[in-house]
């Protein structure tokens, strides 16, 4: 999908800079350009990928002439080099502040109580028009229920195939649990579950997550979700230390069990280079133990305090008893999610797919993905 936009200025100094009429800003040295051409010495039209030996180029390299052509930006080059052709589209997708694409809706429990982001399974399984507003609902609200979905684990797992493939972790692929002891995890027993992000001892924790329960014949056993990205921002707002020191502390991750030892660490709040944030990881529960200088260690335990207590707020926390019929999909990098304990015979099953596909597959759909 191309974008619509008026270029504003256009000026060809020491650097590349386009500035658009809505207040966006390219910035970018010449060889940046010249590297970028879309001419096929330059760049396969077919695989995409650059063929420029990027090293060979003139590091002093100017431009003689700049031309706006068809929705083309066309540089004639001071040396011999082929002029290079850009797509303004192109060129537009790397300008820095561009209104972020799906603002999320950092919601409170008050946002959603009436009415929680959900689609049917017939519109989503339909085409791809339906896995678009499906995935637009995730990326604003951080989840999204699908209502009508049959309660079976062939059902939930052509579901979630609609967004990519499934991750295989220790867990397998596509799982099913019912409480079982011989697991080395709190999530197939009966007890409760706080709210928590999942593989936080993965370098790369899983993107997107599904869960259905297929049947449950006892007490207790809701689901909650909470907004970490909520959380983020009430104590960015409120308590800025606890957020700095989330935002810089390494807390490891571990899961020990099933032949297993998986160990990895980052910040509970990760940002991007340009300061946005990206993820929320936190499992209290799979924490491994950590020592920081003493001070360190007591500013890390009063953020860690801070941080709880808004993922267990009532303001903040849904809690809700999914039936049957109602798989959740939710963003594993943003919502954290738990459930209450329960009594009976519960069987749910979920499986994740990783993030790079979840934003491949809206790329591909035309829905805007940062990043
Ligand atoms: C998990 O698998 O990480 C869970 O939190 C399980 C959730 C549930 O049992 O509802």
């Amino acid at each position: 999908m191309i974008r619509q936009f008026d270029i504003g200025q256009i000026d060809g100094g020491d650097r590349l800079t386009i500035e658009w009429d809505d207040g966006a800003v390219l910035i970018a040295p010449w060889i940046w350009v010249r590297e970028h051409s879309h001419d096929p010495d330059t760049f396969h039209p077919v695989t995409q990928q650059r063929q420029v030996f990027t090293g060979g180029l003139d590091p002093d390299l100017r431009p003689v002439d700049l031309s706006i052509d068809d929705d083309r930006l066309v540089v004639t080059w001071a040396n011999d080099d082929a002029p290079s052709v850009l797509p303004l589209s192109f060129v537009r997708d790397h300008a820095a502040a561009v209104p972020l694409p799906d603002e999320p809706v950092l919601w409170d429990v008050a946002t959603i109580a009436e009415q929680w982001p959900s689609v049917p399974h017939d519109v989503v399984m339909a085409d791809d028009d339906g896995v678009r507003r499906w995935l637009d609902l995730v990326a604003r609200y951080g989840f999204c229920m699908v209502t009508g979905t049959p309660a079976t684990v062939d059902a939930t797992r052509s579901l979630m195939e609609r967004i990519g493939y499934i991750r295989e972790t220790i867990f397998g692929g596509f799982w099913e649990f019912r409480p079982d002891l011989s697991k080395a995890d709190t999530a197939y027993t009966n007890i409760e579950l706080l709210p928590h992000t999942d593989g936080t001892y993965s370098h790369d924790a899983p993107g997107l997550q599904i869960l259905q329960c297929l049947h449950h014949d006892g007490d207790g056993g809701a689901s909650t979700m909470v907004d970490g990205f909520r959380i983020a921002d009430e104590l960015r707002r409120n308590a800025p230390e606890h957020y700095e020191t989330l935002s810089t502390v390494e807390v490891p991750g571990q899961y020990i069990g099933d032949g297993a030892h998986l160990v990895a660490q980052r910040p509970v709040f990760r940002h991007d280079r340009g300061g946005r944030l990206v993820q929320v990881s936190f499992n209290n529960a799979d924490r491994a133990p950590f020592l920081l200088p003493p001070d360190e260690m007591d500013r890390f335990y009063a953020a860690l305090r801070a941080f709880e207590a808004l993922a267990n707020d009532d303001r903040l926390r849904w809690e809700r008893h999914n039936p049957p019929g109602e798989a959740m999909l939710f963003d594993n990098w943003r919502m954290l999610h738990g459930r209450t304990a329960f009594t009976g015979h519960r069987h749910l099953c979920g499986g994740y797919v990783n993030r790079e596909d979840y934003e491949s597959r809206r790329r591909v759909l035309g829905s805007g993905v940062a990043g």
